[in-house]
């Protein structure tokens, strides 16, 4: 085992006993979501993975040490930090553990420790992608290249138009990572279940989706996999709205000139404020739908 990587005693023997175990990131909690929603969200999230029949992984960095499976207090301790606690992607690993600090996992950070502690999915609720003028920014999510080369299952609701869909799409053609559509063809945009794109494959069950984890690691193939499981339909937003406000955002980013790591947490802050909170309710009932694919998912995958 790694020895910078702390797992949690129960996730440690859930692995060992080869029971399922679904990861979840940090940094939705510290930079996607406000104060205490947040922390209620991690928690009851949690929950919604035990009910389905699988043990609850949060991943962050602490201290320096990489943890797979937080404690109540530890959630606690990152959601009342919120943006103070820094934003974790595959670059800032090594000068975090070596300065004993903290960091919120990203999708790409999430999925590397998750893969060091034996943990084969991980649900979420966007992911990061190509954005929006990347022709002339290079702005491309490091979680795109972190699909690419690590063999965990990332179970989210689509990416949101903030990005340029139809190339994160190219990007993962290119990159050899397979995108499933739960249940539906086309590409969901996490607020809205449809983008007008369509996903590699459809896939209707959990048992379907083991078995492509399954045939994947079979085979040797190294990359990651992207499930993309559409929010439920009462809790969608109209596209119209959702995308004007999202103009709106990009719109005052570029103004500012935010860039770099900072791009998607403003956006997002962006997005809720000016939907004054329905936006948060959206983002908070798809990442409960995720989550409980993702532990059917896994305990499907358990009993190949
Ligand atoms: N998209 C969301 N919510 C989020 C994120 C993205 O809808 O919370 C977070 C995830 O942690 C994701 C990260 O991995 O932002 C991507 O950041 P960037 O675009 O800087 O790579
Ligand atoms: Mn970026």
């Amino acid at each position: 085992m790694n020895k910078y990587l702390d797992i949690n005693p129960e996730v440690a023997q859930a692995v060992a006993q080869g029971k399922p175990v679904v990861a979840l990131e940090s940094t939705i909690i510290s930079h996607g979501m406000p104060y205490p929603q947040n922390v209620e969200t991690a928690l009851r999230v949690e929950q919604i993975i035990r009910d389905n029949g699988a043990v609850p992984a949060t991943i962050a960095i602490l201290g320096g040490r990489l943890k797979a499976g937080l404690t109540k207090e530890e959630i606690e301790y990152l959601g009342k930090k919120g943006q103070d606690v820094i934003k974790a992607s595959r670059r800032d690993l090594a000068a975090l553990v070596a300065k004993g600090e903290d960091g919120a996992t990203t999708v790409t950070t999430t999925m590397m420790i998750a893969h060091m502690a034996g943990i084969p999915i991980f649900a979420t609720g966007g992911i990061g992608g190509v954005h929006r003028g990347a022709e002339t920014t290079m702005d491309v999510s490091a979680d795109l290249e972190e699909l690419a080369q690590t063999g965990v299952t990332v179970v989210c609701a689509g990416a949101k138009a903030i990005l340029d869909l139809k190339l994160t799409l190219e990007y993962l053609e290119t990159h050899g990572v397979p995108v499933l559509g739960y249940q539906t063809e086309e590409l969901p945009a996490f607020y809205t279940r449809t983008s007008g794109l369509q996903v590699d494959y459809r896939v209707d069950t959990p048992e379907e989706l083991a078995k492509i984890m399954k045939v994947q690691r079979d085979l040797g193939l190294k990359s990651g996999i992207l499930v993309t499981n559409p929010i439920p339909q009462e809790y969608s937003m109209d596209a119209d709205r959702i995308n004007a406000v999202i103009d709106q955002a990009i719109q005052e980013a570029n103004e500012k000139g935010i860039h770099g790591k900072e791009t998607t947490p403003f956006l997002l802050a962006k997005v809720k404020e000016i939907t004054g909170g329905d936006s948060l309710d959206a983002n908070i009932q798809l990442v409960f739908n995720n989550a409980r694919l993702a532990a059917r998912t896994a305990a499907a995958y358990c009993k190949l």
